[in-house]
């Protein structure tokens, strides 16, 4: 069984999402894949709550108790390796995970660390990217799945969704508008990405 690890900040509803459509589409036997495990670097984390109501473990692992990044990365990869089985190292899987990875973390996952970022990379890497957007004019926003690697927002992009912006856009309505559509993207890549394998 091949374990996913989801990495969350805040609402998590694209953990959601994946949690959802795993079960809807039965990962676990056609893709011999489970999320195993979520895990917040944030206390009040809605998804938590989430997660716990499906049954499904939850770590809480604030960085604010380690002195640097490279203490908190150590932290996270110990919590991560519970979930690699022998031949079966686990996905992990960023879904509004707000803390930059160090590049030893990025690179001990190559290959099996997926972002999802809320603009068209490769524009608006980094943060408010929604009110970026809309300062600079553009017409359409979108969402991006990439391959994490230690360059931030800047790994192998292996989905996007485009939406329109429309004149009377915030960024909070331009975010709800983007959200929708990652909802889509983010489990279907996974699930391709597991296929491929
Ligand atoms: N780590 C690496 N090395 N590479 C990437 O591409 C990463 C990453 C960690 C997270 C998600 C990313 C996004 O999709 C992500 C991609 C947080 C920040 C940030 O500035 C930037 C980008 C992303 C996530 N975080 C602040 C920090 O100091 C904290 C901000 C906060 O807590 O609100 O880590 O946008
Ligand atoms: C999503 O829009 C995601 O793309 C973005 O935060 C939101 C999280 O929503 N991620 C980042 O900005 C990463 N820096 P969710 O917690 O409901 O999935």
């Amino acid at each position: 069984m091949k374990n996913i690890v989801i990495l969350i900040s805040g609402g998590g509803s694209n953990m959601a999402a994946i949690v959802n459509t795993a079960r809807r589409e039965a990962w676990h036997d056609k893709l011999g894949a489970r999320v195993a495990v979520v895990i917040s670097n944030q206390a009040q984390a809605q998804g938590l709550v989430f997660a716990r109501e499906q049954g499904i473990a939850t770590e809480l692992l604030e960085h604010k108790a380690f002195a640097t990044r490279e203490a908190f990365d150590a932290a996270l990869s110990m919590l991560i390796e519970r979930f690699d089985a022998p031949g079966q190292p686990a996905l992990v899987v960023l879904a509004g995970f707000m803390r930059i990875l160090t590049p030893g973390f990025v690179n001990r996952y190559a290959g099996r660390l997926l972002n999802i970022h809320p603009s068209l990379l490769p524009a608006f890497t980094g943060l408010q990217t929604h009110q970026r957007a809309l300062d600079a004019g553009c017409k359409v926003a979108g969402a991006t799945v990439h391959q994490v690697t230690a360059a931030l927002d800047h790994g192998p992009i292996l989905a996007q969704a485009v939406v329109p912006v429309l004149p009377a856009d915030t960024a909070d309505t331009l975010a709800a508008r983007v959200l929708t559509q990652e909802h889509l993207i983010y489990p279907r890549a996974i699930a391709g990405l597991l296929q491929a394998r």
